[in-house]
């Protein structure tokens, strides 16, 4: 069972496969990656998709002709292989000319020219039949507090997606957007750095129905934050349209790990939101399982396919382990004992009014508070201990 299949919906972005080991202390450890060779044995190992950035599939600067080469090859393995791209997303952060940023850039006519890199890439991947547009603003940010007017940068922002908004919807393309938090690296700070602003900044624009989140798991966690509990508040709020697995050891450098070889409590408990819809279940995540860690730069070719085998079979054994979790009667009890349920019941009685719970006697003037201080307790520690038994493998 911890052997994927294309059902798995597993995918991964060139950029991952495809990292040479540059660092901004070192050059590249490995050979560039062909995405022809790339495309089949992400084929062999049991993947479904190929994600990429136009950057990732053909240089900076490539001439029409130089373009239109690698998209055939592309789509010619494609075919060959049964591969599909889910998501396509913009490279508005490696060249020179994006280093105050793409959408955002203080100098206007930067910003015209990353509208129209995006327009140009959106027809690409309405023509390659994804469904997803990823955006990560990796330089939409500053270093310095009086160089950027965040205000007017997220004006500019909005800007940028009303009009992407706009093209889509009137092109007829059946794409949604997908934004990528992240608090810094490349810069500083970044605009809409954690799920929290991304969401909030959504139901400013005009077509808030067509944008939602692609969270990341280690950029949530350079911020401190639990990225179970966010993903949550996504799914909850119905913008989980994509998503970024992979592994981050604390709060430092973006360190890309495979899924799973960072905070494993949190990955146990994210795959089981996704698989399970959490602790009481609901709404589960149907989307790509998509990808985006960096084999390191130690490794040899044959150690980045090990990496991104590990990967998906990480996310299958977890998905093992939750199920025996859920199945545990002894756990089922620990639920119960926890009252997790409860969190599910109206705290207000079906058309009950403040007037009808200020008359309730029972909630406050007889409500003996007393007996809760000194009652029993939730029972949380004995459900974590429980959980993480199953997810080592020893019950
Ligand atoms: C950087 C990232 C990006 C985004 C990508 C959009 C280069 O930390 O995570 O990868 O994921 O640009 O998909
Ligand atoms: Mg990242
Ligand atoms: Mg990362
Ligand atoms: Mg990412």
């Amino acid at each position: 069972a911890a052997t994927p299949t294309r059902d798995d919906k597993f995918s991964f972005g060139l950029w991952t496969i495809g990292y040479n080991g540059a660092d901004p202390f070192g050059g590249p450890t490995r050979a560039p990656l062909d995405v022809v060779h790339g495309v089949e044995k992400l084929a062999e190992i049991g993947a479904y998709g190929l994600t990429f950035h136009d950057d990732d599939l053909f240089a900076f600067g490539s001439t029409d002709a130089e373009r239109q080469t690698q998209i055939d090859r592309l789509k010619r393995v494609l075919a060959d292989t049964g591969i599909i791209v889910p998501m396509v997303t913009t490279n508005l952060f490696s060249a020179p000319v994006f280093k105050d940023g793409g959408f955002t850039s203080n100098d206007r006519a930067v910003r015209r020219f990353a509208l129209r890199k995006v327009l140009r890439n959106l027809d690409l991947a309405a023509e390659l039949g994804a469904k997803t547009f990823v955006m990560w603003g990796g330089r939409e940010g500053a270093e310095y507090d009086a160089a950027k007017d965040i205000r007017g940068a997220l004006e500019r922002y909005r800007e940028a997606v009303n009009l992407l908004g706009d093209y889509v919807t009137d092109k007829g393309y059946d794409i949604k957007f997908a934004i990528e938090p992240k608090p810094n690296e490349p810069r500083g700070d970044i605009l809409l750095p954690t799920l929290g602003h991304a969401l909030a900044f959504i139901e400013t624009l005009e077509r808030p129905e067509l944008v939602g989140v692609n969270p990341e798991v280690g950029h949530e966690q350079m911020a401190g934050l639990n990225f179970t509990a966010g993903i949550a508040q996504a799914l909850y709020q119905g913008k989980l349209f994509h998503i970024d697995l992979n592994g981050q050891r604390g709060i430092k450098y973006d360190q890309d790990l495979v899924f799973g070889h960072g905070d494993l409590q949190n990955a146990f408990s994210l795959v089981d939101l996704l698989e399970n819809g959490g602790p009481n279940g609901g709404p589960a995540y149907d989307g790509p399982r998509h990808f985006d860690y960096k084999p390191s730069r130690t490794e040899d070719e044959s150690g980045v396919w090990d990496s991104a085998k590990a990967n998906m079979r990480m996310y299958l054994l977890l998905k093992e382990r939750a199920a025996a979790f859920r199945a545990d009667p002894e756990v089922q009890a620990a639920l119960a004992e926890s009252q997790v349920e409860q969190i599910n019941t109206p705290t207000l009685n079906a058309g009950e009014s403040y007037d009808d719970l200020l008359a309730d006697r029972a909630s406050y003037e007889a409500f003996d508070s007393g007996a809760y201080f000194d009652g029993k307790g939730f029972g949380f520690v004995r459900l974590q201990q429980l959980a993480v038994e199953h997810l080592m493998g020893a019950r």
